[in-house]
């Protein structure tokens, strides 16, 4: 039998990485609703970020989204982070709204557009040695709409030649993540759908290049535990973008859909030493707030990885190891659920005390001022988003 007081050492490292894009304004295609209080500046989605820490212990790093969050000075930047008391982590390059990306960025059939796209990860990469952020993380729209369309073939290729460039450029301690994602903006066939073609792509290019896994970029039905058991075992599990999602990108708050899926996600990530074990992978999120407050998102969304994080670590893994190895298929199974039902938020609100936290962090949230100071402070101006 596990305990929770056999698992809070393993609790307090768990480090969770914000998205400065949470804090803005974002939407779907049909509305983005503006909200009072929004971060006018890169720097105030940082304070925004910084609250998320200091109410929870759980958010010590914030991922930057490039041109998103362009300023003059990074390293400055970097500073005043550090003075809020959280750290400036993953540069997320963006080759997806600029006109000159529609037919594709690294697998434009124009070679001045992937020459263009490739500077833009160059630059991102100098973002990153001024703020001493490790991860580069890639995302491509790179896709068609029709059969026939493009030489898919050929766009592999000028992918690879693009990724070998990029990655030629990392320094030793920095690394390449590349996320796959099914469909969206392309509808017919995606550059890098899956996550054997970012596989295919990482490990052509060297250890530092990693898969990004988005957990809202699946078929419905996927069995993403299964893909991240398969990615840790093969050391290629760089980080999560952790979201929920009931149709397709929904972008929810995570464990909101499928609070089991997060737990079962979690089983595999601690069981192959992506956790606290010789091989972590990064956990961040990449939400966004369309309806609820951006940052009571968040909070819940911290918490919900750690309630479900907790409660995968009281998995009896040695119980269930015997189980398994006698081929009792019901008993497995219910030393599995067992961990996943047992409920650890008293527990929880003890370890944040211990901890000089707020025993219920959303509560103390809305009780501080500081959403109303926000909202009172952050008047004119134009609210950050998607731009
Ligand atoms: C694409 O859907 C994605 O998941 C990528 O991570 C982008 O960078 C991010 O969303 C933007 O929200
Ligand atoms: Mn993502």
């Amino acid at each position: 039998m596990t305990t929770f007081a056999d698992i809070t050492g393993r609790l307090e490292k768990l480090a969770i990485e914000v998205p400065s894009w949470a804090y803005g304004n974002s939407g779907t295609r049909f509305k983005v609703f503006g909200s009072p209080g929004t971060p006018r500046t890169v720097k105030e989605k940082i304070a925004d970020a910084a609250a998320v820490h200091r109410f929870t212990g759980l958010a010590p790093s914030v991922a930057l989204h490039i041109p998103w969050d362009l300023v003059d000075d990074y390293a400055a930047l970097a500073t005043y982070a550090g003075d809020h008391g959280v750290r400036l982590g993953t540069v997320n390059s963006n080759t997806f709204q600029d006109d000159d990306y529609k037919l594709g960025s690294l697998t434009n059939a124009d070679p001045a557009v992937r020459r263009k796209a490739v500077q833009h990860n160059l630059d991102c990469i100098e973002v990153m040695n001024a703020t001493g952020s490790r991860d580069l993380k890639i995302w491509l729209a790179d896709g068609t709409n029709y059969p026939g369309q493009a030489d898919i073939r050929t766009r592999q290729d000028w992918l690879a030649e693009g990724l070998a460039e990029i990655y030629a450029q990392l320094s030793d301690d920095q690394r390449l993540v590349l996320e796959y994602k099914f469909f969206e903006p392309a509808f017919y066939h995606t550059d890098v759908p899956d996550w054997g073609t970012s596989y295919v792509h990482c490990a052509a290019l060297g250890d530092r290049a990693v898969v990004c896994l988005d957990t809202g970029h699946h078929a419905p039905g996927t069995n993403i535990e299964f893909i991240v058991a398969q990615l840790v075992r093969l050391g290629k599990l760089g980080s999560f973008d952790f979201n929920s999602r009931f149709y397709a990108d929904d972008d929810l708050i995570v464990g909101a859909a499928d609070p089991f899926q997060l737990f079962r996600i979690m089983v595999e990530v601690i069981r192959g030493g992506a956790y606290d074990g010789p091989t972590p992978a990064a956990l961040m999120l990449d939400q966004c707030h369309n309806i609820e407050k951006k940052i009571p998102g968040q909070l819940r969304s911290v918490l919900n990885v750690q309630e479900m994080v907790a409660r995968a670590l009281l998995l009896d893994v040695d119980a269930l190891a015997q189980a398994q190895q006698a081929g009792d298929v019901l008993a497995a199974n219910q030393i599995y659920m067992d961990a996943f039902y047992t409920d650890v938020r008293r527990d929880l609100a003890g370890f944040r005390e211990e901890r000089g936290l707020p025993a219920d962090p959303m509560a103390a949230y809305l009780a501080s001022g500081y959403q109303e100071q926000i909202e009172a402070d952050r008047v004119g101006g134009t609210q950050a988003g998607w731009n």
